[in-house]
């Protein structure tokens, strides 16, 4: 399918006319479309094929011409042009959060600065300080932006490494050499980040397993091609390492090579102290050489005394402990989940209208779902105004009315204003079944101011989360300046859940501060924040850092049943506190 081509290129014609300062609309215009091409259930050109492109919502006659221009020659003029009238690296510029569009053009057109090396150079010797709107401070910022962006390329998002390590082991898994295969290393422990992608195979035949990885379509360069050890460079940019251990082994070299190792480390120190010794191949009787377990990391680990640990949690943060006491808490699961809390539709920028994301959600098998389109404020995010609200809710309670066995709420993703007021009037926000603030505007205030502005949001007695608390994104934006335990504590204190925002560009809440949450006894509701159906899949991203966080099914708020999740909405604004 060449739908992600062509939404990355509507992106990159979007960077263009931002850094044009074309109209904003138009602009949006095309992320919309982007958005739309990446929803998109069907092959774009099956699409195209039967004329129907301009039925897909948000495509009009211009850029189903476009599309069909890249689908015929593989290119688009247009952005031909775009490309010869600014550099690419101006546009790189852009991407880091402090630079944005408007600096990068004058950055480029006054100081000829055309890539992010030229820019770090230049801010490093204090030289941009001059060009119109750049301070002292400016520079400063600029500097962080190219640190995040730098530990962006360094480390792949796991909602990019994850899926392809598994089509790794799709790829192998079906090979006849191939006893048993797993991942391992970060992208097993569901990091947040993966460094590089490492995968274990047990297998009597080992040459022919290394052949066919080595050969895989999607390598692009082999460093090493060994016996038991290969590695790959993949076009995506991320290493790939490949061992093959003899099936007796499989177990201890999978609970070796998942790590951590902080992680390893405790667990070995634990096992010396029981005459023990543990390591790839399997624990051994220090006495006797003896191996005593090896097979499956079940054994490895009952071999030391411990129950088994899920590789979430491997991270030398009290697991060990916990596991040799018999304490591991039961974690969330996938399953558990019975609804999404944080949806897009076309009532402001998702790619579907209510009734088909709804038809979606369903089609996952929950109960509910909240409709949380953006407020007023977020105007190239096509925010409702107050009349919208109102019809939109109208909507919802008419979708209620003649759907069985699942709900939908009527929610919105209100802005917290600069003052951490809100976006709208009371009389509208009473009206929703389901209130989350988020921070979409305004980032850069000074610790205090943020930390009062979203503490006091977190206070309004009509809401009930708190969204993407941190406002990191992930290889991009720092988290804003705030005190997270002063805002977990009023969100305690408030009765307020606190949202893990499970697109795989956020992850926030991360896992250490879920974890905080969690033991203050916050509701914690895990969402996708789709935009469009196929991001209903992020949810798996949003559990993997809830175990991580050491959350088990009850601190989650969206695992409840749609009764008792409306019970809680209600209590949020009725008990006195
Ligand atoms: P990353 O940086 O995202 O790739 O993180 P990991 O944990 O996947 O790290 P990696 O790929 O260097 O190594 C995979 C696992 O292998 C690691 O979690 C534990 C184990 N391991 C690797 N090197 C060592 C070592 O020197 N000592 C010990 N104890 N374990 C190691
Ligand atoms: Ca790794
Ligand atoms: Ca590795
Ligand atoms: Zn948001």
């Amino acid at each position: 399918m060449r739908n992600a081509e062509i939404a990355a290129l509507f992106n990159e014609i979007a960077d263009f006319l931002e850094i044009k300062s074309e109209n904003p609309f138009r602009v949006r215009a095309y992320r919309r479309a982007a958005q739309t091409m990446e929803g998109l259930a069907e092959d774009v050109a099956a699409v195209a094929a039967r004329g129907g492109l301009q039925e897909i919502p948000g495509i009009g006659r211009d850029l189903a011409g476009k599309i069909q221009e890249y689908l015929a020659h593989g290119a688009v003029a247009y952005l031909g042009e775009l490309r010869t009238e600014i550099p690419p690296g101006v546009v790189e510029m852009m991407g880091i959060h402090g630079v944005g569009p408007k600096t990068a053009k004058l950055l480029y057109e006054r100081a000829g600065v055309d890539s992010v090396e030229r820019l770090e150079e230049l801010a490093q010797a204090h030289a941009l300080v001059g060009i119109p709107g750049i301070q002292a401070k400016t520079e400063e910022n600029i500097l962080k932006g190219i640190a995040v962006w730098k530990s962006g390329r360094e480390r792949m998002p796991l909602g990019a490494a994850l899926p392809l390590a598994e089509a790794i082991r799709t790829a192998l898994e079906a090979l006849e050499g191939t006893d048993r295969i797993s991942l391992a290393g970060s992208v097993r422990r569901m990091r947040e980040t993966v460094k590089d992608l490492d995968i274990l195979v047990a297998s009597t035949r080992p040459a022919r397993v290394m052949e066919a990885f080595v050969a895989l379509p999607n390598v692009a360069e082999v460093i090493a091609h060994g016996e038991t050890k290969s590695s790959v460079r993949l076009r995506e940019g991320i290493q790939a390492d490949l061992r093959v251990v003899a099936p007796e082994c499989f177990g201890a070299a999978l609970q070796y090579f998942t790590g951590s190792k902080q992680h390893n480390i405790r667990v070995r120190e634990l096992a010396q102290r029981q005459g023990l010794k543990v390591n790839e191949y399997g624990v051994f009787d220090e006495k006797t050489n003896r191996r005593v377990a090896g097979a499956t990391e079940e054994e490895v680990y009952r071999a030391i005394g411990l129950a088994f640990v899920p590789p979430e949690i491997r991270e030398d943060g009290g697991e060990v402990e916990a596991a040799r006491e018999n304490r591991l808490p039961a974690l969330v699961v996938l399953d558990d989940i019975r609804g999404d809390l944080q949806l897009h539709t076309t009532w402001s920028d998702g790619a579907h209208s209510m009734a088909d994301l709804a038809a979606g959600v369903r089609a996952k098998g929950y109960r509910y779902m909240a409709v949380t389109d953006h407020s007023k404020s977020a105007t190239v995010a096509g925010g409702m105004d107050e009349t919208q609200v109102v019809q939109m809710i109208a909507e919802v309670r008419a979708y209620n009315q003649r759907s069985k066995g699942f709900r939908v709420l009527a929610g919105c993703e209100v802005d917290i204003r600069a003052d951490g007021s809100l976006d709208f009037p009371d009389e509208i926000l009473a009206q929703l079944d389901l209130v989350q603030v988020s921070i979409h505007s305004r980032f850069k205030m000074s610790r205090d101011d943020m930390t009062r502005r979203i503490v006091r949001a977190v206070r309004h007695p009509l809401v009930h989360i708190l969204g993407h608390p941190t406002g990191r994104l992930i290889g991009e934006r720092a988290p804003y300046e705030a005190d997270i335990e002063t805002v977990l504590q009023a969100a305690k204190t408030g009765g307020v859940a606190v949202e893990i925002n499970a697109s795989p560009s956020r992850l926030d809440l991360n896992d250490v501060h879920a974890r905080r949450a969690k033991d203050l006894g916050i509701p914690i509701a895990i969402s996708t924040d789709a935009h469009a159906i196929p991001q209903l899949e992020y949810m798996r991203y949003g559990v993997a850092v809830a175990r991580r966080a050491w959350l088990t099914a009850s601190d989650v708020l969206n695992t409840r049943s749609a009764q008792a999740l409306s019970a809680w909405l209600k209590q949020r604004r009725t008990q006195r506190r």
